[in-house]
Parts: C-alpha cells; structure tokens; sequence
C-alpha cells in the first residue's frame, strides 16, 4: 500500500508526496475536474514549491476519480475576458501554469485518468510525460465552444502529432482513445485504470535512479528549440549554474575578494 502525505490543503487540489514523487490532483469532480482560476493559482503555489524542495524529484498531475483527468476551464465561471474568480477578476491563468510546468526543473508527468478535454487536453500536452489509462479521452473543443489556444496547446501539439493532425484536433473537436492518442505519439503509454499509478511510481521510480541534473538539463534543451529567447535563457541559466559549481567560476569571485589577478590558467581547457 502507497501512503501519500499531504503537504499542503488546498479548497481545489490535493497535493501529496510519497517516495519522492508530489502528486497534484485536481479535486473538482462535480465539473470532471474543470479549472478556475483558484484552482491555477493553488496549483502554481504547488509547483513553486515542488521546486523548492529537493527531497521532490519529479511531479505527477492528474485529476480526482476516473472519469476526467481535466475537462479544461470551468464553464461556470467564464465571462468576459476569462474565467472570474472569487475576486471578481477574468483571467486566463492556466496559461502562467503552462509556463510553470515547462520552467521546472525536474520532470512532470501528466497521469490521464479519464477525460483530457479542452483546456485539460492541453495540461498534458505540455507535461513531458503523458501516462494514460484505456479509459482516457482526449480532445479539444475550444472553436466549438468559443475558445482556442494558440499558445503550447497548439504549437507543442503539432510538435507530438504533426501539423496535420494537430490542425484536425482543433479545427474538428472530435474525441481520440487513448490507444488512438498514444499511435499518435502525445502519449507515451496505455495502462488499464487499475494499472495507472503504479505504472506512473515505475516510471518516477525508473527517473528517480537518473541524474537529476542530467535530466534537468535535456528538459531544457528540448525546450528550448522551441521556446525561443525564453528557453534559451533558461538553459543558459542552467549552463551558468553549473559553471558556478566549477573551481574556475570560484577563482574568479575569490580573486576578486582578496584583491589579486586571477589565475585561470591552472584549468584545463577541453577541445
Ligand atoms: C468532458 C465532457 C466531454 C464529458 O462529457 P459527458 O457527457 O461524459 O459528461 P457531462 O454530463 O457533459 O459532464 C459531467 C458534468 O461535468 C460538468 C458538466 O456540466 C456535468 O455537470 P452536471 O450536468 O452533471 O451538473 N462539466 C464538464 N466539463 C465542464 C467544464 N469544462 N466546465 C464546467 N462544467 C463541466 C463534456 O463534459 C465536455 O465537453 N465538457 C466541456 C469541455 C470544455 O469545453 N471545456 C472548456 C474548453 S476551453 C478551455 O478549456 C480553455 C481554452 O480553450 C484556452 C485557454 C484556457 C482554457
């Protein structure tokens, strides 16, 4: 038996550890797991602090039940210029938890437990790892009921699937199997319900033996390539942080402090 700690209560989430791996389920089930914008902001405070804590080395979002992963943004509350929250203000938040997702450096992957529709359909595009049970139906309906992301959630999209298939996703809004998603290639496995969250701990466990800077560093890298300036900043800053673990970058701050020329030169230089 798995026993998940809760580490911190929220009114729209679950957020619990065990063995290394936090896991995020969106607790919404009277909606099949829609978001509000309470539900982002709780979810980005989650995501903060699964990066602040080293003893987390990877991160699991998923929704509550086995009817949806997430049916996107709640309906209820949209109005004009976005989903109100309980402070009366439109916002499109789930776009800042996108870009949270895709900053972490530990890897974060999205266990598809039912519906993965709309706005929910793009949270686990934009994890890096989709796990899914045969239960699992993805899709989007954003032109069909007055929405759209033209953000990762169709630019990352058509990077899994291919700008065909992409361009069919969101111009049709029809409804894929897991088994159709996966032959697709936006997911990455198949699993019955029943199989769902050991297969996702075998997978954490698996990356949990990997170095964790290793796999920081092909996260941003592959990111990169698609995010522009952003992800280049983001893997240079990665490559900054492990110049500054580097007896080289201590030299110079060192010669510094103690009022002398710095010696470089006892560093070897690689070819
Ligand atoms: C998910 C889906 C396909 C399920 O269909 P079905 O027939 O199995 O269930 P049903 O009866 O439609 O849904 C069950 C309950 O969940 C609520 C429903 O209203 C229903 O409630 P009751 O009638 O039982 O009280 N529910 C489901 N999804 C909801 C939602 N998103 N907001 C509020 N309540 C929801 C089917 O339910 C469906 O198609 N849902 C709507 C999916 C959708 O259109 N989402 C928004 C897309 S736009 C978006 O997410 C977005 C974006 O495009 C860009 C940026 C940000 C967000």
């Amino acid at each position: 038996m798995r026993k998940w700690e809760t580490i911190a209560t929220y009114s729209d989430i679950l957020f619990e550890f065990c063995e290394g791996v936090a896991k995020i389920t969106i607790n919404r089930p009277q909606v099949y797991n829609a978001f509000r914008p309470e539900t982002n902001i709780q979810m980005l405070e989650a995501m903060e602090i699964c990066r602040e804590r080293s003893d987390i080395d990877v991160v699991v979002l998923t929704g509550i039940g086995n009817k949806a992963f997430c049916s996107g943004g709640d309906q209820n509350v949209k109005g004009v210029g976005g989903y109100v929250g309980e402070d009366g203000v439109p916002r499109l938040n789930v776009l800042d938890l996108h870009k949270r997702i895709r900053e972490l450096p530990k890897p974060v992957i999205a266990m598809v437990n039912g519906y993965a529709i709309g706005g929910g359909h793009v949270l686990h595009v934009v994890c890096d790892l989709t796990i899914a049970s045969e239960n699992a139906i993805f899709g989007q309906t954003g032109p069909k009921v007055g929405s759209f992301d033209g953000g990762f959630g169709s630019s990352y999209l058509a990077r899994h699937v291919g700008q065909k298939k992409a361009r069919e996703i969101w111009f049709l809004c029809q409804q894929y199997s897991a088994q159709e998603a996966m032959e697709m290639g936006m997911v990455n496995k198949v699993v019955p319900f029943d199989q769902l969250e050991d297969t996702v701990m075998e997978w954490c466990a698996i990356m949990q033996q990997r170095s964790p800077l290793a796999l920081r560093m092909i996260k941003r890298s592959l990111n990169a390539e698609l995010d522009g300036q952003h992800g280049l900043m983001q893997l240079a800053g990665d490559a900054t942080l492990m110049y500054y673990l580097m007896e080289e970058a201590q030299e110079g701050k060192q010669a510094f402090l103690e009022k002398r020329a710095p010696n470089f030169k006892k560093y070897p230089k690689f070819p």
